[in-house]
């Protein structure tokens, strides 16, 4: 089954479009061992409510992948959820292929990418990877920070029709074209998110981040043309994390 499949059928039977960021702060060395412990409880309590887990350097780094990562890995996919690696990868294709071949390992179900590294001897060997494994690729398109502009919103010439395109517009023609498994684009940019709706239609789901800490809002991604949000710091700082992923889940419920 591809991770696209998989994707809408942890949607279903959770009957959630939230992604929860299973992000903590940074700890120096005497309290790395509570960062473990913090992240079962906020999915033992947050786990109703979200189709997925995204994990980042946050838990990479001080749990390593193979260690405390695995472990919350086979938790979440216990649970019913899907776990999305977000390395961001973006280096030459043989590098990319062999981060992917270590994520997935680990048994993570997607990892996001960055398609600024392009095709040939960039992202390809990791797509023909992700494909072989029945793994999803998610192609970062317009990143939810003010510093987007300068990269994901320049006008470039495209180089395949040699006209003025915005280079978001270039990333999401090329994730059809690749066939990847989704879009991120920001939640603060509802704009763009519309823009990219069009562009993919129902074939390319778009995944949202940036609401709450980073100012987007829910209902508004949603109606843009977002299928899923990816919420971090509003729960995970939380003192109640079930409550805020319980009224982000109702809030988009119907929408
Ligand atoms: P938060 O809800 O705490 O702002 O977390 C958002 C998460 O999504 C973080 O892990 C961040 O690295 C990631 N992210 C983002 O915020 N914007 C993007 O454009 C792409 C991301 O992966």
């Amino acid at each position: 089954m591809s991770f696209k499949t998989k994707m809408q059928e942890a949607e279903k039977s959770k009957n959630s479009r939230l992604i929860l960021a299973l992000d903590f702060p940074f700890e120096a060395a005497v309290n790395r061992d509570r960062i473990l412990g913090k992240a079962q409880r906020v999915l033992k309590a947050v786990h109703p409510y979200v189709c997925a887990i995204k994990i980042n350097h946050h838990l990479t780094l001080p749990l390593g992948t193979f260690d405390g990562v695995q472990e919350l890995v086979e938790r979440i996919r216990g649970e019913g959820m899907l776990a999305i690696m977000d390395a961001k990868v973006n280096d030459i294709g043989n590098t990319n292929k062999i981060i992917a071949e270590y994520y997935f390992a680990a048994g993570f179900d997607a990892i996001i990418a960055n398609p600024f590294v392009g095709w040939e001897e960039g992202l390809q060997p990791l797509f023909d990877v992700s494909k072989r494994l029945n793994r999803g690729v998610i192609l970062l398109t317009y990143m939810s920070h003010k510093g987007a502009l300068e990269g994901y919103g320049q006008t470039i010439i495209d180089q395949e029709t040699n006209q003025q395109t915005p280079q978001y517009v270039s990333f999401a023609r090329k994730a059809l074209k690749w066939g990847a498994d989704g879009v991120v684009v920001g939640a603060t940019v509802p704009e763009k998110i519309s823009e990219v709706k069009q562009i993919l239609g129902e074939k390319v789901a778009i995944y949202a981040p940036g609401v709450g800490a980073q100012g987007g809002a829910a209902e508004t991604a949603i109606k843009a043309g977002a299928r899923y949000l990816i919420v971090g710091r509003e729960i995970t700082n939380s003192d109640d994390p079930a409550l805020i992923a319980r009224t982000l889940y109702d809030s988009i419920k119907g929408v």
